[in-house]
């Protein structure tokens, strides 16, 4: 069956350019490739409320995450209040739909709630950390498969001395917080595939290739401990007015795949602020940069999964820190704000697609 499809493949594809030459031709490198799950990052209420948000997503998503609702901050109101609502809302839906929910996230700098502020010492945030993960994660046991244990470990401008983001898990635990993490996740629910989630890896610049340098030697070392760790998210934030490193970025994928880990696309978008303002113009700018980065990766491995931050440019995080000075919308997301799709959603479609 495989082979058939490969050869009307090759037939069909040389009946455009002329059948006697091309199939004279040696045959096209084709390898066959599974379809890759994609999905995005959710706002639980506008699955309930807005219907056009709801079958969009039930159009192009197989797979979920919470834009919100896992975070400290969603979840913690309190020291001894957890409110899964959200959570619940997502997974019920993920569930009904016969789509997989990601959790995001357990360890982070950011998110976290105001009372968190009186964890001081290493004895009450070692027990806080375990606490919530017991909870959480037990919670989910079984039906949340893979999770960011940790997100964003790594500063923005890491320094060879100073590679770690500080929060009050770096603060207070040190590096050890994230082996830490990762440990007690695969002890609640072992059969989970527990992800380090990170940003910034993709462009020709100092920043970027310190980021990856401080990447690499942060993951090799939880390896070495043999901290359990299976996969790598990137992010994926990209900013709009920068070339994508592609042979830096392949390079990057290539030594963690080498470390036997799987790849992810966790939180794609493209940052639109200093792009024309033209939107045709500015969509293919926003496409052909995910193309590369996408391209990147996949010259290196397939990964396992691609999410973007979000569904639609009328639901996006990216005006609360990048709006444009011409007051335009942001155009970050594969559906523009009518949910049509844009050459975003094309570039995706084309990369995730299954061939035979
Ligand atoms: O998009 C999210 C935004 O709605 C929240 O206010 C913010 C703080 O919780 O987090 C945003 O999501 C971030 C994600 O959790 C981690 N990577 C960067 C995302 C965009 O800022």
């Amino acid at each position: 069956m495989r082979r058939r499809q490969f050869v009307l493949g090759g037939l069909s594809a040389g009946l455009g350019a002329g059948a006697l030459p091309a199939l004279a031709r040696a045959p096209a490198k084709t390898t066959a490739r599974a379809a890759i799950p994609f999905g995005a990052a959710m706002r639980v209420d506008l699955l309930r409320d807005d219907p056009d948000y709801r079958r969009a997503v039930l159009e192009h998503c197989q797979v979920l995450v919470g834009e919100g609702g896992l975070k400290w901050i969603d979840l913690r109101p309190a020291a001894d209040r957890f409110v899964f609502d959200h959570p619940d809302r997502l997974l019920a839906f993920a569930d009904a739909h016969g789509m997989q929910m990601r959790g995001h996230t357990l360890a982070w700098y950011a998110g976290m709630p105001k009372w968190t502020e009186a964890i001081t010492t290493k004895q009450a945030a070692e027990r806080a950390l375990y606490e919530h993960i017991d909870t959480v994660v037990g919670r989910y046991k079984g039906r949340i498969p893979s999770w960011d244990v940790v997100n964003e470990a790594i500063s923005d401008n890491p320094a060879i001395d100073k590679p770690m983001r500080p929060s009050l898990w770096q603060d207070l635990l040190g590096t050890q917080h994230i082996d830490m993490a990762f440990r007690r996740t695969a002890a609640v629910d072992p059969k989970v595939q527990l992800v380090l989630n990170d940003f910034g890896f993709e462009n020709p610049t100092g920043q970027c290739r310190a980021k990856r340098t401080a990447f690499l030697r942060l993951v090799k070392e939880l390896k070495d401990r043999g901290t359990p760790l299976h996969a790598i998210g990137l992010q994926g934030h990209l900013p709009g007015e920068k070339e994508i490193d592609r042979e830096g970025l392949s390079r990057f994928v290539s030594e963690l795949h080498g470390m036997g880990l799987a790849i992810l696309v966790t939180e794609l978008d493209v940052i639109d602020d200093k792009l024309p303002p033209d939107p045709a113009i500015r969509d293919e700018i926003v496409a052909s940069r995910a193309q590369a980065f996408l391209q990147a990766i996949g010259d290196v491995v397939r990964p396992e999964v691609v999410l973007t931050w979000g569904i639609s440019d009328k639901f996006t995080w990216v005006p609360i820190w990048f709006s444009r000075k011409d007051g335009l919308p942001n155009r970050p997301l594969p559906l523009d704000a009518n949910y049509q799709p844009k050459p975003l959603m094309r570039v995706i479609k084309a990369f995730t697609s299954a061939k035979a």
